[in-house]
């Protein structure tokens, strides 16, 4: 048995019940193989058993009183993973199906993925099995206050800095910020995604889904090709979905689908954002509005389906495992070229295997999508340096960091001998900068 193999075996007894978690890190370790191979000392130094073991997982009561005065109580997480490169960096989940499993998953993906921002950010990630949906902002304040007044002794703006993930945006972070400042007295960049009024940077709002394009953008520069006339399906119709919908629709593409958890709009005429925008920004309504508004458009329960449209560029940007091997076939037959990962782990292990036997251009998400994160760390610049930088100062820098990251993944597949292969590029070029940090610092 390999070393990877004992890890990975290791692992899944050592944290049984854990399926997301186990998930994500067989896809990690799998293509370390040639990694550890090469340096024999990681082994001695039982990096891999180190690097898979949250250097702290923090588990806490959240009670709070809704607006009928009725008790609740939900389960809080914060996992911090690794510091090896910087300060704990990453989002909060709120929603019903988040367990330690997939918190886990998020926060090990995490690490690899702020590494490869080339920023000095370590991986972490947080949340709460609280659904904000169908909750008044009375209620959602007070949850994130009773959640704040636990987190606040573990974080702050040189230790752990958490952003928004699925269910945690603007509002959210700005009652978690509120609380967090009125316990602490110190108005500290110690959450990213604030407001622009409260030391927020312009472009995080956009970021992750611009990012998104600006990396796809790239890969399809290589092959000659480029977003003009596309027809592109994105799932989700949340903060990346449409920031990933509005870049694409501004490089000429035509985005014909979206969905929410409950289904699918197909329009033939191609979404108009406008309308999908005021829907979930300013109503916080249903996706299958957009039929009753669009006349061009069908609405379908379910999401499942959105993968059989017709696409040559598939933009998942929901959640995890999205695209199961049936989806990711079906995208194939149907001329699919490019898929890159909104979502964190939207493709199950399968369904990457479909694309990559295909010869499908797959960007992974620790890399398609970590233009969100390396925008928080633009902020952190900004809040640290009190500085307020332009919109074309930010965009300049994001693109400019996902062009990076395409030519670092790329180079790193070469490199290694598994050209185009940019799942093993991201896994080995996030991992070496934060193995040459974990082996520099001892046994720690
Ligand atoms: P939002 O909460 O803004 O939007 C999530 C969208 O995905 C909503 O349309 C939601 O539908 C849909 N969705 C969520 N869960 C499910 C589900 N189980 N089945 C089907 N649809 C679902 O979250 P974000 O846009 O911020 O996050 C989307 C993905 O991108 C997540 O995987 C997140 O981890 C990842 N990501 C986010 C970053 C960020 O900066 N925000 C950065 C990097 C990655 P509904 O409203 O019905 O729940
Ligand atoms: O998955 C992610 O990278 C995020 N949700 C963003 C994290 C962050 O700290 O901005």
């Amino acid at each position: 048995m390999t070393y990877v193999e004992r890890v990975l075996k290791d692992l899944k007894e050592r944290n049984p019940n854990e399926p997301e978690f186990h998930q994500a890190a067989t896809e990690i370790l799998t293509t370390l193989e040639p990694v550890v191979g090469k340096h024999p000392e990681y082994e001695k130094a039982g990096l891999l058993e180190r690097f898979i073991e949250p250097e702290r997982v923090i588990m806490f009561r959240v009670p709070w009183v809704d607006d009928s005065g009725s008790v609740h109580v939900n389960k809080g997480y914060r996992v911090q993973f690794n510091s090896a490169i910087g300060p704990y960096k990453g989002g909060l989940r709120f929603h019903p199906s988040v367990n330690l499993s997939i918190i886990k998953f998020l926060g090990l993906e995490q690490i690899l993925k702020n590494s490869l921002t080339g920023l000095p950010i370590g991986g972490g990630k947080g949340g709460s099995d609280f659904d904000p949906k169908g909750k008044s902002d009375r209620e959602v304040m007070a949850f994130c206050q009773s959640f704040m007044t636990e987190l606040y002794r573990h974080v702050g703006a040189d230790t752990d800095v958490p952003a928004g993930d699925i269910g945690v945006g603007a509002r959210e972070i700005g009652y978690l910020f509120g609380q967090y400042k009125r316990i602490r007295n110190e108005h500290v960049g110690v959450l990213t995604g604030r407001g622009l009024s409260y030391g927020g940077s312009l472009v995080r709002t956009e970021a992750t889904g611009y990012g998104l394009i600006y990396i796809t953008e790239e890969a399809m520069k290589m092959c000659g090709d480029s977003f003009q006339g596309k027809t592109v399906v994105i799932s989700g119709a949340g903060n990346v979905a449409i920031y990933a919908c509005q870049k694409a629709l501004s490089l000429g593409a035509k985005v014909v689908a979206m969905c929410d958890s409950n289904g699918y709009v197909y329009d033939k005429n191609g979404i108009d954002l406008k309308v999908v925008k005021t829907i979930k920004e300013i109503r916080r309504g249903r996706i299958k509005e957009y039929a009753d508004i669009v006349s061009s458009a069908e609405y379908h329960e379910g999401c499942k389906n959105i993968w059989s449209i017709p696409c040559e560029i598939a933009l998942p940007c929901a959640t995890q495992n999205e695209i199961d091997a049936e989806s990711a076939r079906l995208l194939v037959n149907n001329g699919v070229k490019y898929v890159a990962e909104g979502a964190n782990m939207p493709s199950t292990l399968e369904a990457i295997g479909v694309f990559q036997n295909n010869g499908i251009v797959f960007l992974p998400a620790k890399a398609a999508n970590a233009g969100g994160v390396a925008t928080s760390a633009l902020e952190m610049a900004q809040s640290s340096g009190r500085m307020f930088w332009t919109f074309e100062e930010v965009d300049a820098k994001l693109k400019n960091i996902m062009v990076n990251i395409y030519h670092n993944i790329d180079g790193a597949a070469k490199e290694y001998g598994y050209e185009g292969n940019y799942v093993m590029g991201a896994n080995i070029a996030g991992f070496i900068k934060v193995a040459e940090a974990m082996m520099a610092q001892g046994i720690v």
